[in-house]
């Protein structure tokens, strides 16, 4: 017997595609992000989901989006999402969209190796990674995309390697590296921005990527500030917003007042007893570098 969608409980397809009913912490970041990458794909599309703190965004009780959704590993995920964009592409299905989706730990540290795979080759596949600076689903530990200083629950006991001596990744520099067709920096906190790097990226064919910075509730602010915090941290300066074309041309597609950083960082728990000064100093190296290469002017031939 076959039971409609109704009889089965699962909403009715509308204009959104992603709608309540998730399972993630209230007041989380990330969510107001993926409704977003979600509306500028469309419904053709194919989600390949890392182990991340998304398991919770679709519970699976409940249908919560209308397009399909693979939970996989961190060691395979990049690589299904590549497969899968061949065996689309094999069967002449162009209009469809295979997006893989990873948390930072997964992007910056476990899956690296199939993300720089899947680059190298470039893939079909538009890659979004939701970075929470942590390894947020499972409590908060520190990940390669964690700034230095900040407090996570890996950290605090233990101070094994002082803050200065410790580093972090760039993970856009890692897959500029790469010379992959698109890559871009973006926050929920600015959907115009998010919105057209989203839609900038599928017009590539290959690999692109947006690396969104999502505030989570780990990082110990109060649930209905996430937005405000989101916005602070590019406001402030401390999450740039940019895009990469080619590995190589830089261009800042939004110009921060640069708001005290205090700003940020009074607002959440994780940066307690922080060296503040630290932080300043790795902000200032990055926007030098970031003005340096976006004013740098490469031919025309050279993409
Ligand atoms: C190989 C492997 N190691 C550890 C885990 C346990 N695990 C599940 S989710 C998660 C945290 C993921 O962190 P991140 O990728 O940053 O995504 P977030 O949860 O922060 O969204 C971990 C460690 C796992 N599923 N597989
Ligand atoms: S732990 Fe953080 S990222 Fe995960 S659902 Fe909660 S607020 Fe969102």
């Amino acid at each position: 017997m076959r039971l409609t969608a109704s009889e089965l409980g699962i909403r009715p397809f509308s204009n959104d595609r992603y709608f309540g009913g998730h399972g993630a912490c209230p007041g989380c970041g990330a969510v107001s992000m993926l409704r977003q990458v979600m509306q500028a794909v469309g419904p053709k599309a194919y989600y390949f989901i890392l182990a991340s703190c998304a398991g919770s965004y679709f519970p699976g009780e409940f249908t919560v989006c209308d397009s399909s959704i693979v939970f996989t590993v961190y060691a395979a995920g990049f690589a299904e999402a590549e497969g899968m964009s061949q065996a689309l592409e094999l069967r002449g299905r162009t209009d469809e969209t295979v997006v893989a989706y990873s948390g930072d730990g997964g992007a910056f540290d476990i899956g690296l190796g199939g993300l720089s795979g899947i680059a190298e080759r470039n893939a079909n596949v538009l890659v979004v990674v939701n970075d929470n600076q942590g390894y947020q689903n499972t409590g908060g530990q520190q990940s390669g995309g964690t700034p230095r200083g900040i407090i996570t629950k890996s950290t605090q006991p233990f101070h094994q390697v002082p803050a200065a001596a410790r580093n972090r990744k760039d993970l856009l520099e890692i897959l500029a590296a790469h010379r992959v067709p698109y890559l871009a920096t973006a926050s929920a906190a600015f959907p115009r921005d998010l919105d057209a790097k989203l839609k900038t990226a599928l017009t590539c064919k290959g690999f692109k990527l947006v690396h969104v910075v999502t505030a989570c509730l780990n990082w110990g602010f109060e649930s209905r500030l996430a937005v405000r915090v989101a916005r602070l941290a590019a406001e402030t300066g401390f999450h740039p917003l940019y895009e990469i074309q080619g590995g190589r041309r830089y261009r800042i597609t939004y110009e921060p007042p640069f708001v005290p950083l205090e700003e940020f960082t009074r607002l959440q728990r994780r940066f307690q007893g922080f060296d503040l000064e630290l932080l300043k100093h790795d902000l200032a190296e990055r926007w030098e570098d970031l003005r340096y290469k976006a004013a740098r002017v490469w031919p025309a031939e050279v993409i």
